[in-house]
């Protein structure tokens, strides 16, 4: 495999520099070569009871490779990134769409139903897994830290696609490198349609519009800034200067006259946004991380954490042509060690802009006149009834209390250890629980944390200490924002699959700071 002489480098936020080398395995070596067999680690050779590869007919077949990237983003020097690319060897080819100029990985696109294979190849210099943010899989297809392969090894995911439909993505999860790798550019969304979905007749085709927020930081020379090195800014998570959607700064989104459907995918490392129209119409909320809501619900303004969806009705049949407006970000106490610190502005010189800040995210462009009249459906789907008498444990939920300390993050007073669980960790299979999170400390701590469950959607059944209206906690969830001082208890069912699985926080920092445990789903 040919070398690639070029470096990608993340430059220390405190203004010490340090480079990582980003030696071998490069892409053009990939590309030239056709993509490599499977070598080495793969989920079937590493685990007796992953399905064999002979029983296993996909219905999409494709090769996922991580690999480093030049991409012209700004004038002058290309940006160095890492970058997702794939190939359908198998399926339908327009389940894979590359989204041109951007870093992002391609958009997979699968139904409700469907068998999928993916051979992920890691041709980044350090070690790397897939997670499918959302996707309810069996445990050695959920992307585990202890399954990362190393540069040049790759790993088998076969999986059925079990969601309902609804806008999930795909990112790492090393232990401890999450944050700069999603950073580095390392995520792409996975959308999965349904035929519950296909009936209710929402925008779809160019009405359908997947949108990943995220920001940055850039040198002046067009270089990615990170904060690795420095733990203080570690504490508060990565916060950039500049927002870019899909991979782009200064995003426009260009519209008809009619309706859309807007899939928000926050992607960023660690900021909140607390989404908003600029000119002031409500929010029409139709999905969150699970897929539909029973009902679309309006807001004036709703929160999106680190990890979490959101998917809007927008129409724009009663504005005319040349009407322009935005999708900001309101201001509001964002916490953590950066409160009322502006850490310069200018590039190159640290910039960051504290989380709550008022933010423009992206602009709407009112261009063309087209007469498709959408009505937005009143209901969409059936939630089925939540009985918190159906737990399990009713009368003792599962308590977890986070923690920020010693430069670590922590839950119930612990850090990750990679396969490390506690007696209070463990949970039967077929049983239905309810986990209560408290983000109750105080002092210098106080901070959002974002709570991600891996291998199952759950329910948001209570909230404590809340002092706004911009949750909407009505559908299923696999991320549950908790602002300092909040508590939330969820509901969740583990119906099939056993085995070891995450929860953490998704401040992608904290996360690599240890704010990680493994739960275990313990067979009856
Ligand atoms: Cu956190």
């Amino acid at each position: 495999m040919k070398k690639l002489s070029k470096d990608i480098r993340f430059e220390v936020g405190n203004g010490r520099r340090q480079f990582l080398q980003m030696a071998g395995y490069g892409a053009l070596g990939l590309m030239a070569g056709g993509f490599r067999p499977l070598l080495g680690q793969t989920a079937a050779s590493q685990h007796g009871d992953a399905i064999s590869k002979t029983e296993f007919a996909p219905d999409l077949d494709i090769s996922l490779v991580s690999i480093p990237g030049d991409l012209a983003m700004f004038p002058g020097a290309a940006t160095q990134v890492w970058q997702y690319h794939a190939k359908v060897n198998k399926g339908n080819k327009n389940r894979v769409i590359e989204l041109p100029r951007s870093y992002l990985g391609p958009i997979i696109k699968a139904q409700q139903g469907e068998k999928i294979r993916i051979r992920f190849t890691n041709s980044i210099s350090e070690k790397s897994i897939v997670h499918w943010h959302g996707l309810h899989v069996p445990e050695v297809m959920d992307g585990h830290p202890r399954d990362v392969v190393s540069p040049g090894e790759s790993y088998l995911y076969e999986f059925e696609i079990k969601n309902r439909a609804g806008t999930y993505w795909y990112h790492p999860h090393p232990h401890g490198r999450t944050g700069p790798q999603v950073y580095g550019g390392l995520a792409g969304l996975f959308l999965v349609s349904d035929e519950e979905e296909k009936s209710l007749g929402l925008p779809d085709g160019e009405y359908d519009i997947p949108l990943v927020i995220q920001d940055r930081a850039f040198d002046r020379d067009n270089q990615l800034l990170y904060t690795s090195g420095n733990r203080m800014a570690q504490m508060t998570g990565f916060l950039g200067d500049s927002i870019l959607v899909n991979g782009r700064p200064d995003f426009t989104l260009p519209v008809s006259t009619t309706a859309y459907r807007l899939r928000l995918l926050n992607g960023s490392n660690s900021r909140i946004y607390r989404l908003a129209w600029q000119d002031g119409r409500p929010l029409i909320i139709i999905g969150t991380d699970g897929g539909l809501l029973e009902k679309p619900v309006s807001r004036s303004y709703v929160f999106l954490a680190p990890g979490e969806r959101i998917e809007l009705w927008s129409d724009f049949s009663d504005s005319p042509v040349g009407y322009e407006t935005a999708l900001i970000s309101l201001p509001f106490d964002g916490g953590g060690m950066g409160r009322g610190m502006m850490m310069g502005g200018r590039r190159g010189v640290n910039p960051s802009i504290p989380n709550g800040a008022n933010l423009s995210l992206f602009k709407i462009k009112v261009t063309k006149s087209v007469s498709i009249s959408r009505l937005l459906p009143q209901k969409l789907t059936e939630m089925g009834s939540i009985r918190e008498s159906d737990a399990d444990n009713y009368n003792h939920p599962r308590q977890f209390y986070l923690n920020m300390g010693h430069m670590r993050g922590m839950i119930n007073g612990r850090v990750f250890q990679m396969e490390n669980v506690a007696e209070d960790e463990i949970v039967q299979l077929g049983s239905k629980e309810i986990w209560e999170f408290s983000n109750t400390a105080g002092g210098m701590m106080r901070m959002p944390h974002p709570i991600h469950l891996h291998g199952k959607q759950f329910r948001v059944i209570g909230r404590d200490g809340v002092k706004h209206q911009g949750y909407v906690d009505d559908g299923w969830k696999d991320t549950v924002l908790l602002m300092p001082g909040e508590r939330v208890r969820i509901l969740v069912e583990f119906d099939d699959y056993p085995g070891l699985f995450l929860y953490h926080c998704h401040n992608l920092e904290h996360e690599d700071m240890g704010m990680m445990r493994n739960y275990y789903v313990r067979r009856a």
